[in-house]
């Protein structure tokens, strides 16, 4: 147990992270537009700890001095270090919050986080005020925003949606929405997989109000913004990383649960460039 909590950041610690985050958050409009820069893109961290570190690391080493940090959600559940890298990611966000953008994923949800892993881990690495905790992370979760319309791409974390025409519609979705099941747009933009073989969107095992969409949904979407493409995370990659819909989409993943090579993204306005760790 002893071993366990060594380094595990203060509860009060936590909670006033958790309170400048959120501060910060209130204030970001749900679809980010960030203009003529240079970014890294994370994938799903999922309480991967060490692979946040070897990020970081490459960051520092090669990056920092002009590229922004973009993560496209899911900090935690299933891992080992959920705590650990959700508040790795508020302390980067408190001290270069013009640098460090957080998404949304599927996972930063109380149906999903209640069930996956990170409630849990909050019971029993903070025994005495894990529902305290659990209930400010829910809402600080409530926060952040959807979207970043970056250097032609835009990047999510599921995928394009039903009705989804334009990215700013994603400032529709309020600000503060608890339960993103709540709302079509924002379920579909966290939870939706491209998939190549069909047309259209079409019912996801994932589940209900879920959908998988064809290469016909991707190609329309980037030609009616004129951008050069999507880059999503939310699904694990057998090679660390996939295109899909003629190279319309890209897949990065940034957590080894799945024994897989894991990936980021490097894109400025002249190219877009995959680095596998
Ligand atoms: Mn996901």
């Amino acid at each position: 147990m002893s071993e366990e909590l060594k380094g595990l950041p203060e509860v009060d610690e936590v909670k006033e992270l958790i309170r400048e985050v959120s501060e910060i958050l209130e204030k970001e409009p749900q679809l980010l537009e960030l203009e003529n820069l240079n970014a890294l893109v994370v994938g799903d961290l999922h309480g991967d700890y060490a692979s946040l570190k070897e990020v970081l690391n490459l960051w520092s080493k090669n990056y920092r001095e002009d590229h922004v940090l973009i993560f496209l959600g899911d900090y935690v559940d299933r891992g080992p270090n959920q705590i650990e890298v959700m508040v790795e990611v508020l302390r980067l966000k408190i001290e270069s919050p013009q640098k460090v953008f957080l998404l949304r994923g599927n996972h930063e949800t109380k149906s999903v986080s209640s069930t996956y892993g990170f409630r849990e881990e909050l019971s029993r690495k903070y025994p005495e005020v894990h529902e305290e905790l659990y209930v400010a992370f829910i809402d600080m979760f409530s926060k952040l925003p959807y979207g970043v319309c970056t250097c032609g791409y835009l990047l999510i974390h599921g995928g394009l949606a039903q009705g989804f025409e334009q990215p700013e519609q994603l400032n529709d979705i309020p600000k503060s929405l608890i339960d993103p099941e709540d709302h079509e747009l924002a379920l579909q933009i966290l939870w939706n997989d491209p998939v190549e073989y069909i047309e259209g969107f079409i019912p996801s095992p994932r589940g209900e109000g879920v959908y998988l969409y064809g290469p016909d949904v991707t190609k329309s979407f980037v030609e009616r913004n004129n951008l050069k493409g999507i880059i999503r995370s939310h699904e694990p990659c057998a090679e660390g990383y996939e295109f899909l819909h003629e190279g319309l989409t890209l897949t990065i993943f940034t957590c080894r649960e799945y024994s897989y090579p894991i990936s980021i993204a490097v894109v400025n306005n002249e190219e877009l460039k995959v680095v596998i760790l």
